[in-house]
């Protein structure tokens, strides 16, 4: 359905931005309650353009990329990744070694392993994702191929590719079914590729917990996880995405949840986003980010490309 697509594209893009510019001040907080929760986002909104970090910088230099690379060319995005690296955005501290050795000339390939031999576990790449849940959301199959090629410049762990490619696939289901439930977690948890992934993703299909307990954010933080590790923060951004109304509540269920703040609101917010529309993404929180037009702009171009067909 192409209006699908339209509609999805600026919903996952600047649900990215959103969920990244105004969860960054609280990356590092511990859970709290909706209404804390909410204390938050008002806080971030008071004083604003709220500046974007590493999640925005690199989904924004990965959707350029695609557009002249639509399988993803491990060495031309950690090219595009290179030229796109301010060191103030909050980057990892494996992706500054990263980008250290991408500037002494190291192959992608080395580069990739030199902060931790056994590459990145971390949720980097899967922040990042969403502009190929955009392009590749009608072809599951290509969607989880080039998903994981766009890992290789910085993630080649199995658990750090594993996470962008279910982050990838919940965009990718929310853009083409215009939707996204429990159901969609069960169903993800079953298509991992890594033990990890499986059992965080089937701990939040049957995570149940009763209003009567109050707000779920602390068991949310401890059981599925909000750290920077991707099986601690993909299932938890899915979680958040499945069980919100809209993009709006899945932004405030990411301030409760806290930890890696940032990232896992720019998670849940752009499969949300990208399930109900870019219309349904609050504008007062899209005008409160820096870059905002220019992440709408690369969301039109991405749903262009993703509707002229799978030839290019
Ligand atoms: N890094 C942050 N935030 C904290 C630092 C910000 C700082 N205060 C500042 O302002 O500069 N946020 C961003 O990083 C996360 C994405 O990280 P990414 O891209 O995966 O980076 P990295 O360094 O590869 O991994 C993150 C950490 O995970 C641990 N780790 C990863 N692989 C590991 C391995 N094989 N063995 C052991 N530990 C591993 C390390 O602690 C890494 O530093 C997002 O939150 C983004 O917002
Ligand atoms: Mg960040
Ligand atoms: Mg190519
Ligand atoms: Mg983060």
């Amino acid at each position: 359905d192409p209006e699908r697509t339209r509609q999805a594209a600026p919903g996952a893009l600047l649900g990215t931005l959103v969920g990244d510019a105004l969860g960054a001040p609280y990356e590092g907080s511990p859970p709290t309650t909706t209404e804390k929760a909410r204390g938050r986002l008002e806080r971030a909104l008071a004083r604003t353009p709220r500046p974007y970090t590493d999640d925005t910088q690199m989904a924004l230099a990965l959707a350029q990329h695609l557009l002249g690379h639509p399988h993803v060319d491990p060495d031309a995005l950690a090219a595009a990744f290179r030229d796109a690296f301010e060191p103030w955005r909050g980057y990892g501290g494996g992706m500054h070694r990263i980008h250290d050795a991408w500037e002494c000339g190291l192959p992608t390939a080395q580069a990739a392993r030199v902060a931790f031999a056994e590459g990145s576990l971390g949720n980097g790449a899967a922040m990042r994702i969403a502009p190929i849940g955009v392009r590749w959301g009608h072809d599951p199959e290509r969607l989880a191929d080039v998903a994981a090629r766009s890992a290789q410049p910085t993630h080649v762990h199995p658990v750090g590719e594993d996470g962008a490619v279910v982050q990838a696939r919940a965009v990718g289901r929310a853009v083409a079914r215009g939707g996204f439930t429990p159901q969609d977690l069960a169903e993800l948890a079953e298509e991992a590729a890594t033990d990890e992934l499986a059992r965080g993703l089937a701990e939040a299909a049957s995570f149940e917990w009763p209003a009567s307990l109050g707000d779920p954010h602390v068991a949310i933080a401890d059981r599925l996880g909000h750290e920077v590790l991707a099986d601690r923060s993909v299932p938890t951004a899915c979680w958040v995405a499945a069980t919100s109304a809209d993009p709006g509540e899945a932004m405030l269920r990411a301030l409760g949840v806290g930890g890696d703040t940032d990232t896992i609101a720019a998670m849940a917010v752009a499969i949300r986003g990208a399930a109900d529309g870019g219309e349904a993404v609050p504008g007062e929180l899209v005008d409160a980010c820096e870059g905002s037009p220019q992440v709408r702009a690369v969301a039109d171009e991405l749903a262009d490309a993703a509707l002229g067909g799978d030839a290019a």
